[in-house]
């Protein structure tokens, strides 16, 4: 069922005026049971009517296989059926009676190697999977094939996924493959338990009791992953403690790695580019010291010797006062090429960062990481991919996408995003951000022509690329919901999806996240999807709308648009929007500093032009007159404040419509969503106000609907 806007408005204002219409009055009859969110998305709550087809399709599961991966998708099925179907579904031992799940691969499974699919398999890769409605021996079944077991789990997790969703199991015909190779999460976890911009508890990693005391959560983590298709994750912050790679934590690592296995999730770690020096003792850490290079094959050595499929290392390098090779006068190149030896021989990757912006580079420091690595394209070893965030300065409400994603043509580009919301409301407001990231996978660079999008840059299709992959800095904690605010589990979920493939859309994302995390029920999932597909940009009104970045201060919570001390120019906010009575912005132009250079034409013709500038980049690459027109004729400091007024109105009716679901929701949820909306509608109007008072100063202009 699709709702229009105007139905969601009233649905907005019915709940507000405390109606409710009739599914809604039968089921405030009967409560729905409190949920605490610990489930996330995989809650296998009754599917409805289809339960009666899907009895008849699943009658007996055979799992062909005998690995740790292949017990878990017979536990997964057995809960599943048990909490779904209402009963267990039994194991087909030796024929494949009507009715049978058959799951395995051609090399564990005589079955699947004689349905001959190997032209399929080949297409789907050691990862992908094929589910497909069949008959053996004249018999109506369903196989699951994939190459590898990990391959038969993510196939599993999907077939699960079609039928917590309610959609039809019986006439399937499903070939996936991931359009990305590294899916990974990037933990950014210090070893005394605390999270950096983590808003959902402390770590849940208990480095004290690993390695030998295992928290049931790792497993319970591994299967959250695994159910998107995620199949890694740096497990420590890239402002990382030389500490991890000692031998006691390493083992601690190695029994964290041991659990997440058998899920597909490979193990990678943050390194300190400094530990020869602070942990090694050696005198330097220069990556073209023999001693230095020796040191490090040596941990390679020895972390592969507990870790057999460790997949590498993650580096923040020369960034913040983290150590790098330029310490030693060395570029990045020769300090990841360094490290890429030392893991070569065992098949690892180097995951170096771009997030570097020292300000001998460039005045501005949104050009810096394009201008160091765009001179180096080309001189990294074959193993070294870089490591960008979506946009060029950090993780922003809105930013336009990276120069780099096009820009780098010899060198594999992945992207990192940020689940966690550091700049979005952190655990406190509501924001999918499977929206932003889609603006974000969607922009064309035209780095060979149109087409050229930065999902097809990663994907290897623009410069072709040997590593793939995309990462999210993301955002389970202890907290028992995982992620503080149970919506932004679907920030977690949607990194997931979109990395295994771009090509969906947010809204089918949002949509199969609210039928699983809260229901199938027609009218209350579609409220559900659409307070999510509108909140990403509520929150850019009333936050930083028409390209403003960077409106805050140290915790990157709260406004502070006055923000001009802090021990770099870049770090305050005075620096970005540059408000003075003459006008706002940022002049990136080609009059100005030409950061639109860094782009391929025709992006950068059209950022340089402010009659094609994108109004929600306006003043991102623009310095504007206050009085300056915009497309909507009204000027520049109207349309600023009508959007900061809207974006506050949206939070307003974002609050009114989850009222709306009360009874639709489970109390215990409904009430803690409730009291973050509370959060949240307040501080859209602070956001508002104090934005709106700061600017004022400068224009000199009454803010329009004011008396
Ligand atoms: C910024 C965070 C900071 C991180 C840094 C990074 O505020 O805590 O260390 O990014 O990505 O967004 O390295």
């Amino acid at each position: 069922m699709r709702l229009s806007r105007r139905e969601f408005m009233a649905a907005g204002m019915a709940g507000a005026a405390g109606l409710c219409v009739g599914s809604q009055a039968a089921e405030l009859s009967r409560p729905l049971p409190d949920e605490d969110g610990y489930k996330l998305w995989l809650r296998y709550a009754r599917p409805g009517d289809v339960i009666q087809t899907y009895r008849k399709v699943v009658q007996h599961i055979r799992v062909d296989g005998v690995s740790a991966t292949c017990r878990i998708i017979l536990s997964e099925f057995d809960s599943a059926a048990k909490a779904m179907l209402g009963r267990a579904i039994p194991l087909s031992m030796n024929d494949v009676a009507e009715g049978t799940l058959l799951i395995g691969t051609p090399g564990n499974s005589a079955q699947i190697r004689e349905l001959h699919w190997a032209t399929d398999l080949g297409a789907v890769g050691d990862e992908g999977y094929i589910i497909r409605s069949a008959r053996i021996e004249n018999k109506p079944v369903t196989v699951i094939a994939a190459n590898s077991d990990i391959g038969s789990l993510y196939g599993c997790f999907h077939f699960l996924r079609l039928m917590q969703t309610a959609q039809p199991i019986d006439a399937l015909n499903i070939i996936e493959r991931p359009a990305l190779q590294l899916r990974l999460m990037n933990h950014w976890d210090n070893l005394n338990g605390t999270i950096e911009r983590g808003y959902a508890g402390r770590s849940l990693w208990q480095w004290n009791d690993l390695p030998d005391t295992l928290s049931p959560r790792y497993a319970d983590y591994a299967r959250a992953c695994a159910s998107i298709g995620i199949n890694g994750a740096v497990v420590n912050n890239v402002n990382a403690d030389p500490r991890v790679l000692s031998p006691e934590w390493l083992r601690k690592v190695a029994a964290l790695a041991d659990v997440w296995r058998p899920y597909g999730v490979h193990m990678y770690l943050s390194v300190n580019f400094a530990s020869p020096v602070r942990l090694g003792g050696l005198a330097t850490a220069d990556p073209l010291d023999q001693g230095v290079m020796d040191w490090w094959k040596a941990k390679a050595d020895e972390i592969y010797g507990l870790i057999p499929d460790f997949g590498g290392f993650l580096v923040k390098a020369n960034s913040e006062g983290q150590p790098g090779p330029k310490t030693y006068g060395r570029t990045h190149a020769e300090g990841a090429n360094m490290l890429a030896d030392a893991l070569a021989p065992h098949k690892g990757n180097v995951m170096w960062r771009a997030f570097v912006y020292d300000e001998d580079i460039d005045p501005d420091r949104a050009k810096r990481a394009y201008i160091e690595f765009t001179r180096l394209d080309g001189q990294f070893r074959p193993n070294v991919a870089i490591q960008v965030k979506n946009g060029p300065i950090d993780f922003q409400p809105r930013e336009p996408f990276h120069p780099l994603f096009g820009g780098m043509k010899h060198t594999p580009v992945i992207a990192e995003i940020q689940a966690t919301q550091e700049y979005l409301g952190q655990a406190k407001h509501l924001v999918y951000l499977g929206t932003m990231w889609k603006e974000f996978l969607d922009s064309d660079t035209h780095a060979k022509g149109a087409g050229s999008t930065v999902a097809h840059v990663l994907a290897g299709k623009v410069h072709p690329s040997h590593i793939t992959g995309m990462v999210s800095v993301t955002n389970p904690g202890l907290d028992t919901n995982w992620c503080g605010h149970h919506f932004s589990q679907s920030n977690w979920y949607a990194f997931g999806r979109l990395a295994w493939n771009p090509a969906l859309s947010a809204r089918e994302i949002a949509d199969e996240w609210a039928r699983m995390t809260f229901t199938n029920n027609d009218m209350t999932r579609a409220i559900i999807r659409i307070m999510m597909m509108d909140s990403r940009e509520t929150f850019v009104n009333y936050t930083m709308p028409l390209g403003l970045h960077h409106l805050i201060g140290g915790n990157h919570y709260a406004p502070m648009p006055w923000n001009s001390r802090a021990p770099r120019a870049d770090w305050t906010a005075t620096y970005y929007h540059q408000a003075s009575e003459d006008g706002i912005g940022f002049d990136r132009t080609r009059r100005g500093d030409r950061a639109v250079e860094q782009y391929f034409p025709p992006v950068c013709d059209r950022f340089d032009d402010i009659a094609q500038c994108p109004e929600v980049y306006l003043l991102w690459f623009h310095r504007c007159a206050w009085d300056y027109r915009m497309k909507s004729g009204k000027t520049l400091w109207d349309a600023l404040c009508e959007t900061y007024q809207q974006g506050a109105k949206q939070a307003a009716v974002l609050q009114k419509t989850w009222q709306f679901l009360a009874g639709q929701v489970d109390a215990r949820r409904h009430a803690e969503v409730a009291d973050r909306l509370v959060i949240q509608v307040a501080d859209a109007a602070k956001w508002r106000d104090q934005i709106l008072e700061y600017f004022g100063q400068f224009s000199k202009r009454p803010r329009p609907g004011a008396s």
